[in-house]
């Protein structure tokens, strides 16, 4: 049978479109010819030798998102894993601390450490022009050890992970033959995890004072901001500061900064924090002595002592740094608080932290876990500043 018209035109669009087709795949689509541009840099990077003298859109070895993420895109290295003692020497370590079941208000600061690390996206290399520092090319080793295994289901096994984790990576070996015990800063987790923090510091460094930044006082007596239910309801965020003096892990040279909310009970309160080591500075008093004032006031304070400096961010105005736990008006600027950090150079800082950083409450444009990165930033280049020697 004879093929109809109409089927012959279906034979003649099938031909047509198979034409069409293999057109499309033959077709060479001309991209500008790559110049060939020789980064100053290709020498030093060890993925570009093999391909020798290639152009610069091949150069993938230090892509700024490449791999995991990391603090600053520092390197990860396991230091809590046995097997890895003595092999990879660290002068300063980044340490995750997941934990927010100590919280009196909102909980999620367990999701802290990864939000500061993807806050830390742009961190890590530069030159630094206000501490005049290249904080991550200086003479310090810094590592991120990734976050602590922390159990989410018992604060006391939780605690003691975390006290562990603090001391193994505390052990572990430098760099550098001069300072020779590794100093942690710590991503919080809601603000208990100082207490584990303090505990290794301790023990290596003997007492020490500490810089709080914070709204709040956090020395509240256990057995009022416990509720006195029991001893494990008094190891919260609000109570690590009086369990450190009581501990003896700190000194009484300590110094809030940045302190507004209301206490409880202005003499138990007031005098309590006093018997732990503190004095303060209050939120709006930067109004009248300024940055350099707080300043001196803090350095003034810690002067001739070992320093831990502590940094909540909810000592921030919640409109820079709205995503934690107990947020509180009338804060300080994301500027005050860098500039004032910055200035405390030259203190001996042997460990440090930000905490109570809770990602679920951020805004679309990340202010709080990019300002808790920059106070990480902040907090790292006090340490490479001022190396410190161990007491032995
Ligand atoms: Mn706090």
């Amino acid at each position: 049978m004879a093929p109809s018209p109409s089927s012959l035109w279906l034979l003649h669009a099938i031909a047509l479109a198979s034409t069409s087709i293999s057109h499309a795949t033959a077709r060479d689509i001309a991209f500008p010819p790559l110049s060939p541009y020789a980064s100053p840099f290709q020498n030093q990077d060890p993925l570009l030798a093999p391909l020798g003298g290639t152009p610069f859109t091949d150069k993938i070895g230090n892509a700024p998102w490449a791999g995991l993420t990391t603090f600053a895109k520092l390197p990860h290295v396991h230091c809590l894993a046995v097997e890895r003692e003595g092999k990879e020497r660290f002068d300063i370590a980044v340490l995750g601390a997941p934990f927010d079941t100590g919280v009196t208000a909102r909980p999620g600061a367990r999701y802290g450490p990864t939000g500061i690390r993807l806050g830390s996206r742009r961190l890590g290399g530069g030159y630094n022009i206000y501490a005049g520092e290249s904080t991550y090319d200086d003479w310090a080793k810094i590592v991120d050890c990734g976050d602590a295994p922390l159990t989410v289901l018992d604060n006391t096994v939780a605690l003691k992970q975390l006290d562990r984790a603090h001391k193994v990576i505390a052990a572990r070996k430098t760099t550098s033959a001069s300072y020779t015990t590794p100093r942690i800063l710590t991503l919080g987790g809601d603000h208990t995890t100082t207490l584990s923090a303090l505990r290794s510091t301790a023990e290596r460094w003997g007492p020490v004072s500490v810089i709080h930044f914070d709204s709040h006082l956090d020395t509240w007596d256990p057995d009022v901001l416990g509720g006195g239910i029991s001893h494990y309801a008094g190891v919260n965020h609000g109570t690590f500061l009086h369990i450190a003096h009581e501990e003896g892990l700190i000194r009484n040279t300590s110094i809030h900064a940045g302190i507004r909310a209301p206490v409880f009970n202005r003499h138990k309160d007031l005098g309590n924090d006093a018997r732990c080591g503190f004095e303060m500075v209050k939120a709006r008093e930067i109004e009248r002595i300024g940055i350099d004032g707080v300043i001196e006031r803090l350095k003034k304070r810690v002067a001739g002592s070992k320093v831990y400096i502590s940094v909540d961010i909810d000592v921030l105005d919640p409109a820079f740094a709205p995503a934690t736990g107990t947020a509180e008006p009338g804060g300080w600027s994301s500027r005050e608080l860098l500039s004032i950090l910055d200035g405390l150079t030259g203190l001996q800082v042997i460990g440090a932290d930000v905490v109570e950083v809770a990602p679920a409450y951020d805004n679309v444009g990340e202010p709080t876990t990019l300002a808790a990165a920059q106070v990480a930033d902040s907090l790292l280049t006090l340490m490479v500043q001022t190396p410190v020697k161990t007491v032995e």
